[in-house]
């Protein structure tokens, strides 16, 4: 069978009826992230760094309406000069196809279709959460964390959120935050929050192993794996408080809210880091892309068809 709103590239079509491993990567990174010509060349190197550790990657992102699960790289072009692309989340699905647009799937887009697709490893930079700036600006990423059975390889959250907020979000929703070789949750550009996950795990296997307990046992959540960022690229949280308090205070100044708070965020604090916080981004996402392929292999998926 054949869903009329998917396309899936060839290569992820064999690797899927292979039982091959496969890395499903977002987009909005590319759209809504990073800015040009940096975006461009991260989608291509998260690309090559899925492929250089024995997985396919799946970067997963609308095209003309279409929702694409794996993408050329004439299209990845595409999609990192589209002007005006949609920020992708569940809501915004319908509309894409309907007005026949180009957008980056976040999260929870990205989680919607890798389980269409059957994908069952996600790589990723940060997950969206509970923003600082309204109680009610809650990321569709944890309904979807919550709801959605894949392993998503992140570098935990950014500071810009509220991360005890988060954290609890997650525990209520029941999603396992797995610690990779920490027992501390990560924050994004720095290795430290003072937080706890709910389970460390120290080698790919024990968390293909823990990921397939959780979901035998008929649970439907996500396993979401924090790794934390390279030392060498890390930013301490020291620095980047008073960045993101002032970032925070302009966003509320501007009346930023919704869909273009995080890209504004982001974009601010790389200002204010003199690029330092854009370099540790990279960093981080190519480190969350090998980890991801790692785990993809030891899922040892089953052969299957394609189901869409
Ligand atoms: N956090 C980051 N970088 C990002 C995002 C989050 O450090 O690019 C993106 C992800 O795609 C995430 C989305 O799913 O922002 C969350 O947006 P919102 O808060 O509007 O749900
Ligand atoms: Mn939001």
């Amino acid at each position: 069978m054949r869903h009329p709103n998917f396309s899936l590239a060839s290569e992820v079509r064999h690797a899927l009826n292979f039982g091959a491993p496969i890395v499903a990567l977002e987009s909005t990174v590319i759209t809504h992230g990073l800015p040009q010509p940096q975006n461009l060349q991260l989608a291509r190197d998260m690309e090559k760094q899925a492929l250089a550790h024995g997985a396919t990657p799946a970067t997963i992102a609308l095209l003309d309406g279409k929702i694409h699960i794996g993408l050329t790289d004439a299209d990845l072009l595409r999609l990192s000069e589209a002007p005006a692309p949609l920020k992708v989340s569940h809501r915004d699905f319908a509309t894409a196809i309907v007005k026949k647009l180009n957008g980056g799937t976040t999260v929870a887009g990205t989680l919607f279709a890798a389980n269409m697709a059957g994908i069952q490893v996600f790589a990723t930079g940060g997950i969206g959460g509970v923003h600082k700036e309204s109680a009610f600006d809650i990321s569709t990423d944890l309904q979807a964390l919550a709801h959605t059975p894949l392993i998503v390889v992140c570098a935990g959250a950014k500071a810009i959120l509220d991360l005890p907020a988060t954290l609890e979000y997650l525990e209520t929703m029941g999603v396992p935050v797995i610690g990779y070789q920490t027992d501390e949750f990560p924050a994004f550009y720095s290795r430290e929050s003072g937080l706890k996950v709910s389970a460390r795990l120290d080698t790919p296997k024990e968390i293909a192993e823990f990921a397939k307990a959780h979901w035998n046992l008929g649970f439907k959540s996500a396993v979401l794996v924090t790794n934390p960022i390279p030392e060498t690229s890390a930013i301490p949280q020291s620095a980047l408080e008073p960045l993101i308090a002032q970032a925070s205070q302009e966003a509320i100044a501007q009346g930023i809210h919704g869909q273009q708070l995080t890209p504004f965020l982001l974009a601010r604090i790389s200002e204010l880091t003199q690029g330092k916080a854009l370099k540790a981004n990279l960093a981080l996402l190519l480190n969350n892309a090998k980890l991801a392929a790692e785990i993809a292999k030891e899922m040892n998926v089953k052969k299957k068809e394609w189901a869409l």
